[in-house]
C-alpha cells in the first residue's frame, strides 16, 4: 500500500484504540486491568456502534427528506446470531479494530466468542428474516423490521445420556449493547372486552371496541448496517409491559405476590419465543403474541405515515408491509380496524388500501404448520377483529357465489372459516385475501402452492402467487464465516465480490487449475482443523481432518429425514465390520439441530444419532474410519463454524416438503457438494451448479405423491434391500441401545408399516448416491473441480438478488446497489 494509505490506517487504528479505551472507562466503568473479555466486548461493540449510529441518523433523515416509500417486514422471528463481527465487517472496520485491540493485548476472536447469539427464531424462517434485514440495508431500501423482543430466545439444548434437554436461554442477562430503548414509544394493545355501535356526525354507524384488558408495547431499536455502512435500517422489537407496575393497595395489604399478578400476565407476552402450544393456555398466549406485535407495529407505522404525509389514505403509496408467513396475518384485520373504526374510511376503500399495502410469504405446505385459530378463542380475545374477519369473508364469498362453479364444496374451500373440525379461522386465507401478492420461497414450492393449499384461492386471483427464491447474505455466510476463502476468491474476482455476487462466475475458469485447487483445498483443511478442535472441546471426540466431513445440520424433523442418514451410517458400519480391510474412505457424519420440546419422535431421533455415535465411535474394529457426532445446541454461530468445514451437505428431505432450505445455499457457496433430493431450492441449486456437481437422488415430488396414494407401507422396500433390512434389524434389536434394547422398536415399526416420509422407499437411492460421493472423493482433482464450481455458480443465491426481486415486483421501491467508496 502507498505510504499515505498506510499512515491513514495507522491513524484509524490509534483512533479506534482510544475510542475503545474511552468506552471501557466511561460506559463500562472498568479499568484496563480489571476488564474481563465481556467488558472488552461491550467497549468494542459500543465503539463500532458510534459509527453505526452516525450513519443511521443520516439514513433516517434522508428517507424522511426524500419521502421514500418504506418497507415493513413483520416477523415473529429474527434469528440474528452475533452482531460484533457483522457490524465491524459492514462498517469496514474489522482489520483496524483487530489491530487496535491487539495493541491493547486483546484478541478480537475471543471477544467474538463471548457475545450471546440473538436467537429470536426457530430456524429457516427466522434466519431468512435476518438475512433480508441485512440485504435491505445493503440495497438502501428504507426498511423496518418489526418483531418481539423475547426475554428468552430459542431454548439452549443440552444432551444428557444421548437425550435432548431444554434449558431457558438468557441472552439479555449481561445486557445488550446493540439496542436502544425508546421509552417514549409506547403503544396500547387491547384484548377482549365488548363493542358498542355509535352514530357518527354524518349519520353513518361506527363500531367502537372497548377492550377489557390493555397491555403496553414498548419499543427497542437495533440498527442494522448494510454492506459498506452506506445505509442503516431499524429493527424495532416490542416488549410487553403492564399498564400499572403493581397494585399498590393489594401490596400494602400484604398480598405481595397477588399485587404483581396483572403485571406477570401482561409481561408473559414477550417472555419466550414460541411458547408450547399443545395446551389451550399455550395457544392463547401465542395468539396474544401475534396480535400484540401486529397491532403495535401497525399503530406505529400508521402514526409515522400520518405525521409525514397527513393522510392515512395514501398509506399504500408510501408503505409496503410484508408478512413473514401467517404469524402476523392478524395485522390485516388490525389495519381494517384502524382505517374503518378509527379513521372513518369507508369499508371498500379501506380494503383496497389494505390489499395494496400487504403482501404475504408462505414458508410451508405442511398441514400442521398452517395456522388456524378457533373461532371462540378469537371472539373472546379479539371480538372486533373477528367481526371484521366475518365481514371480509361474507363479501369474499358473495363475490364468488355468483360464479357457475360455486358448489358448496368450493365455497367451503374458499372460506376464511374452516368448518371441518370445529370452526377455525384460516390465517393463510386471510393473508392471501388481504394481500396484492403472495409468494413461495422456491420455484417448486411456489408451483406446489398453486396446486395444493391455495389451489382454489389462486383460481379467483390468477397471477397473485409469485415466486421469490430465497437467498442468504454473503457478508455473514461467506466473509464472516470463511474469511480465508473470501480473500482467495477476491484475488480472482476483485474486491467487489460482496457488492455484486455474480462476479463469482469468474471463478469457474479456475475450476481445473491445480494450484488454485490446492489453495482452495488448503483453506478447507484449515477450517476442518478448527472444527475438529471445537468438536474435541465440546464433546471430546477426536476427528481426522482428512476424513470426508458429511454434515446434516438443521431442525430435527421427520420430513428432513435425519433417520435416512443415520440408517446409511449403520449400514456402512456393518459393512466395515464385515470387511475391515477394503479401502474404506474415512468419513465423519456430523449432526446438529434442535427438536421441538413436544415433538417426541424428533427427540427420539436425536437419541438415536447419539446412541449410534456412541457405539460406532468406540468400536476399535473401525480404526477411526467412521465417526458419528452430534454437536449440542446448534445455533447461528455454530453454523458459521461448521459450514466452512463441510465437504458434503445433506439436503435429503422428502421431495415436496422442504419449502426452500437456505442451509443448502450456505454449504454450496462455501464449496461443499450437496447430496439431496429434488426438493425446495435444491432444484435451482442443481440448475446453477450443474448436475454433475451435485448428487441428486430419490423420488421426485410427483413420485412422492403417486407413491403415497398407493400406500406408505415400507415392507416391500425393506424386503428388496438387504442393507436396509439389516440396518433396521440391528437398530430394532438394541445393538445401539443395549441398556434398553426395545428403545427403537416403535421407530422401526413406524418405518416398516407407516412410512409417511418414504425413508425406506428412498434408502437404496440414497445409499447409491453416497457411493457416488465416495467415487468423486477418491478422484481429488474431480472433487475440487466440483467444489469450486459450486462456489462459482452460487452468486444468484445472494439475498441481495432475492430482495431486489421483492423490491421490484412486490414492494415497488427502488434499490441502490452498494458501491465502492
Ligand atoms: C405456527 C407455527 C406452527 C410455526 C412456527 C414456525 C410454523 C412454522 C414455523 C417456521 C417455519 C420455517 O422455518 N420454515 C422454513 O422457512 C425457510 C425460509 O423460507 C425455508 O427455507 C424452509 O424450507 C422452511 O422449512
Amino acid at each position: 500500500a502507498p505510504a499515505a494509505e498506510t499512515q491513514a490506517i495507522g491513524e484509524d487504528v490509534a483512533a479506534i484504540r482510544d475510542l475503545i479505551l474511552a468506552k471501557l472507562k466511561y460506559s463500562v466503568g472498568k479499568s484496563v486491568t480489571a476488564a474481563s473479555p465481556h467488558d472488552w466486548f461491550v467497549a468494542t461493540a459500543l465503539s463500532v456502534r458510534d459509527k453505526v449510529v452516525e450513519s443511521w441518523l443520516s439514513s433516517i433523515e434522508s428517507s424522511k427528506r426524500t419521502g421514500r416509500k418504506r418497507v415493513y417486514y413483520l416477523s415473529l422471528e429474527f434469528l440474528i446470531g452475533r452482531l460484533l463481527i457483522d457490524a465491524l465487517t459492514n462498517m469496514e472496520m474489522i482489520d483496524e479494530t483487530r489491530a487496535a485491540l491487539a495493541e491493547l493485548g486483546v484478541d478480537l476472536e475471543t471477544l467474538r466468542e463471548v457475545e450471546d447469539d440473538a436467537a429470536l427464531g426457530n430456524g429457516g424462517l427466522g434466519r431468512l428474516a435476518a438475512c433480508f434485514m441485512e440485504s435491505m440495508a445493503t440495497l438502501s431500501i428504507a426498511a423496518y423490521g418489526y418483531g418481539i423482543r423475547y426475554d428468552h430466545g430459542l431454548f439452549r439444548q443440552r444432551i444428557k445420556n444421548g437425550r435432548q434437554l431444554e434449558y431457558p436461554e438468557d441472552w439479555l442477562s449481561f445486557g445488550n449493547p446493540w439496542e436502544f430503548q425508546r421509552p417514549e414509544i409506547v403503544c396500547p394493545i387491547g384484548f377482549g372486552g365488548h363493542i358498542d355501535t355509535e352514530t357518527r356526525p354524518d349519520g353513518e354507524l361506527r363500531q367502537v371496541w372497548h377492550p377489557g384488558e390493555t397491555v403496553e408495547a414498548l419499543a427497542y431499536d437495533t440498527p442494522i448496517p448494510g454492506w459498506r455502512g452506506a445505509h442503516i435500517n431499524t429493527l424495532r422489537l416490542w416488549s410487553a409491559r403492564a399498564v400499572d407496575p403493581l397494585r399498590l393497595d393489594q401490596f400494602n395489604s400484604g398480598d405481595h405476590i397477588g399485587a404483581l399478578m396483572d403485571r406477570v400476565r401482561a409481561e408473559s407476552i414477550s417472555k419466550v419465543l414460541y411458547p408450547g402450544d399443545t395446551t389451550p393456555a399455550g395457544q392463547e398466549l401465542r395468539l396474544r403474541q401475534e396480535f400484540f406485535f401486529a397491532s403495535a407495529s401497525l399503530q406505529d407505522l400508521v402514526r409515522r405515515h400520518i405525521s409525514l404525509y397527513g393522510d392515512v389514505r395514501t398509506l399504500a403509496d408510501k408503505a409496503a408491509i410484508q408478512l413473514n408467513d401467517t404469524h402476523p396475518a392478524i395485522a390485516i384485520a388490525e389495519l381494517m380496524h384502524i382505517l374503518v373504526d378509527l379513521h372513518d374510511i369507508p369499508w371498500d376503500e379501506a380494503w383496497a388500501i389494505t390489499q395494496a399495502t400487504f403482501s404475504y410469504t408462505n414458508h410451508t405446505l405442511l398441514p400442521e404448520a398452517l395456522e388456524t385459530w378457533p373461532v371462540p378463542l378469537m371472539e373472546r380475545l379479539l371480538p372486533r377483529h373477528m367481526q371484521i374477519i366475518y365481514l371480509i369473508n361474507a363479501l369474499h364469498l358473495a363475490k364468488v357465489s355468483g360464479e357457475p362453479d360455486a358448489t358448496g364444496h368450493r365455497l367451503a374451500a374458499l372460506s376464511l372459516i374452516d368448518e371441518s373440525h370445529g370452526r377455525r379461522v384460516r390465517m393463510g386465507h386471510l393473508a392471501f385475501l388481504g394481500s396484492h401478492k403472495v409468494n413461495g420461497v422456491s420455484q417448486l414450492h411456489s408451483d406446489l402452492m398453486k396446486t395444493t393449499v391455495f389451489h382454489d384461492l389462486e383460481s379467483i386471483a390468477p397471477g397473485k402467487i409469485t415466486n421469490k427464491t430465497n437467498g442468504i447474505t454473503f457478508r455473514r455466510w461467506l466473509k464472516e464465516a470463511n474469511p480465508a476463502l473470501t480473500s482467495l476468491l477476491m484475488e480472482v474476482v476483485g474486491d467487489n465480490l460482496l457488492d455484486n455476487a455474480m462476479v463469482l462466475e469468474k471463478v469457474a475458469a479456475l475450476a481445473d487449475d491445480s494450484s488454485f485447487q490446492e489453495r482452495y483445498a488448503a483453506i478447507r483443511r484449515a477450517n476442518k482443523m478448527t472444527l475438529a478442535r471445537l468438536v474435541q472441546q465440546r464433546i471430546g471426540v477426536k476427528l481426522n481432518p482428512d476424513a470426508l466431513f458429511d454434515v446434516h445440520i438443521k431442525r430435527i424433523h421427520e420430513y428432513k429425514r435425519q433417520v435416512l442418514n443415520i440408517l446409511e451410517a449403520v449400514a456402512i458400519y456393518e459393512e466395515i465390520r464385515a470387511q475391515p480391510f477394503r479401502d474404506w474412505i474415512p468419513r465423519v457424519k456430523i449432526f446438529a439441530g434442535k427438536a421441538a420440546a413436544s415433538y417426541t419422535t424428533a427427540k427420539l431421533i436425536i437419541q438415536l444419532a447419539n446412541d449410534v455415535g456412541k457405539v460406532i465411535n468406540s468400536d476399535p474394529a473401525l480404526r477411526g474410519l467412521l465417526k458419528v457426532v452430534f454437536l449440542p445446541n446448534y445455533n447461528v454461530s455454530l453454523a458459521e463454524r461448521i459450514i466452512p468445514a463441510a465437504d458434503l451437505s445433506e439436503q435429503i428431505s422428502t421431495a415436496g416438503m422442504e419449502a426452500s432450505g437456505t442451509g443448502n445455499m450456505k454449504f454450496a457457496l462455501n464449496g461443499a457438494l450437496t447430496i439431496g433430493t429434488l426438493d425446495g431450492a435444491n432444484v435451482e441449486i442443481m440448475e446453477h451448479v450443474g448436475s454433475p456437481n451435485i448428487f441428486i437422488f430419490g423420488l421426485t415430488a410427483d413420485e412422492v405423491e403417486a407413491k403415497r396414494s398407493q400406500g406408505i407401507n415400507g415392507q416391500d422396500a425393506i424386503a428388496r434391500s438387504p442393507k436396509l433390512s439389516e440396518a433396521l434389524e440391528s437398530i430394532a434389536s438394541g445393538v445401539f441401545s443395549p441398556d434398553e434394547p426395545h428403545r427403537y422398536r416403535g421407530l422401526v415399526d413406524a418405518l416398516t408399516y407407516h412410512d409417511f416420509f418414504l425413508v425406506t422407499a428412498d434408502f437404496d437411492a440414497y445409499y447409491n448416491a453416497q457411493r457416488a460421493v465416495f467415487r468423486r472423493w477418491r478422484d481429488k482433482p474431480a472433487w475440487w473441480r466440483s467444489a469450486i464450481l459450486n462456489t462459482a455458480h452460487m452468486g444468484w443465491f445472494s439475498s441481495d438478488r432475492t430482495i431486489a426481486e421483492y423490491a421490484e415486483e412486490i414492494w415497488n421501491v427502488p434499490v441502490t446497489p452498494p458501491g465502492r467508496k
